[in-house]
């Protein structure tokens, strides 16, 4: 665009997308499952009968309970309904593809045995590493594990959000260190994660921390080839985060997508992406009382197609309990998320975006490597009728219900390369998919 570039060291690595068979794969994903686990989840967003309004992850940044009584949480952690078979098998029942997973919150809690910290859960009574258990699990399921990993500890004692005195950068020095030995750890222990999903990385003392992040980013690449790591790991040399200073995305996907959803194509500029969201307004961790809109399947379902037809993947959050159960809420919007997918989910794995008009009953998405187009239909018109756009050279060909195969639905030309499909039935109640095999025109 005839703009001058930068010269960066610590800047983006890459322009583009990944090639390669592993992010390909992490692409077609589609729908993802999020866990935020760890000591949070006993108090559940509830401290001496008082609630905590922020997200019951964070209770421990609260004036109302003192940091050491939260630490002493490690000594309640004895999750005994804890059964890693089970989250992997809701999971599975969802129709997810991949699971990213907290393997230490902000908190500083460890849900791996690590040697470089005693605020694990080998020193917590249940005593035994959980993230083995659970990555075993998952992948027996064929469920693709991420490890999720705050920079941010709040437990050790060399963290800071900034540095300002000579004592500030000795101490952070140790941390860097520290949180050096802790990825190489987690890579070395766990060796089938596709890859780390860093949070915790917005403070001013990581921020400065360019070419050690940036070295440290190169180690584990080398370290484990393949390995997929987002945008919110490292910021270039000029502080600038997600993207460099010349505007390009570091890391592998742009992580900035929290609870909100991009509404065009424009939005996510050529990049991978996904997009995490809570089932409440804003807790990760377990909240005994959820409070405000809880979404529901339609909307979530709506959420996932959405991504899908923008080339990113949903990633719903799951906080199971302190007792290691899943909340019943969560087991249902699985179950019901299941549902759907298990009739539907042609049209939201290995599926990208279309390239066509957007249109108000719902969402394109496209067979990756193929023609094939599903139509997500979300809001039926009283007319039945749902337009269609094609694009110049194309004409509509077959279309019918990705329930019912076997009977085509009646097309219409409108003109050029529109087109309405007519529905047999308008009573929809649920979501459903369109498929729509498209002709090269004569
Ligand atoms: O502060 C965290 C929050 O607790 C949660 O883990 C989310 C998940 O994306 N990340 C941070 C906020 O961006």
């Amino acid at each position: 665009d005839g703009q001058e570039k930068l010269q960066l060291k610590h800047g983006s690595h890459r322009v583009g997308k990944r090639t390669d068979a592993v992010m390909a794969k992490w692409r077609g994903y589609g729908l993802g499952q999020f866990i935020h686990w760890g000591l949070y989840a006993i108090p559940g967003g509830e401290w001496n009968g008082k609630q905590y309004n922020g997200a019951a992850e964070w209770i421990r940044s609260w004036n109302g309970i003192p940091k050491s009584t939260y630490d002493s949480l490690i000594y309640k952690f004895n999750p005994v309904n804890f059964n890693a078979e089970e989250w992997a098998a809701t999971a599975k029942q969802m129709g997810a593809k991949y699971v990213t997973i907290t393997t230490k919150h902000h908190d500083g809690f460890c849900l791996w045995p690590s040697k470089y910290t005693n605020y694990t859960v080998a020193n917590s009574p249940w005593k035994k590493d959980i993230m083995k258990p659970l990555i075993d699990a998952y992948d027996k399921q064929g469920i693709d594990v991420i490890l999720y990993f705050s920079v941010m500890d709040w437990n050790h004692p060399g963290w800071r959000y900034d540095i300002k005195t000579k004592e500030d950068s000795i101490a952070f020095e140790g941390f860097k260190q520290f949180t050096r030995n802790q990825l190489l750890e987690l890579l070395t222990l766990y060796p089938t994660a596709k890859g780390l999903w860093f949070d915790g990385t917005w403070d001013k003392s990581w921020v400065k921390q360019a070419a050690f992040a940036d070295e440290l980013e190169t180690e584990m690449r080398k370290l484990r080839p393949g390995l997929i790591i987002g945008s919110r790991f490292r910021a270039d040399e000029n502080g600038k985060r997600h993207f460099d200073s010349n505007g390009v995305l570091m890391g592998d996907y742009e992580q900035g997508w929290e609870r909100k959803i991009p509404n065009k194509i424009e939005d996510v500029h050529g990049n991978d992406w996904d997009c995490v969201m809570t089932v409440p307004e804003n807790q990760w961790g377990y909240n005994k009382a959820w409070k405000g809109h809880i979404k529901t399947t339609n909307e979530l379902l709506e959420m996932t197609a959405k991504c899908v037809s923008l080339g990113g993947n949903f990633v719903l959050n799951f906080g199971p309990q302190g007792d290691g159960a899943i909340r019943k809420e969560e087991k249902q919007l699985a179950a019901q998320i299941g549902d759907w997918m298990k009739t539907n989910n042609e049209a939201i794995y290995n599926c990208e975006y279309a390239g066509l008009e957007k249109q108000d009953w719902g969402y394109f998405t496209k067979k990756t490597g193929s023609d094939k187009l599903y139509m997500i239909v979300f809001n039926v018109p009283v007319s039945g009728a749902l337009k269609v756009k094609l694009p110049a050279n194309t004409s509509i060909g077959k279309s019918y219900l990705l329930a019912q195969p076997a009977q085509l639905l009646n097309t219409e030309e409108i003109s050029g390369t529109e087109y309405f499909i007519h529905l047999k039935n308008t009573a929809a109640g649920k979501p459903f998919v369109v498929v729509l095999e498209p002709n090269a025109k004569k």
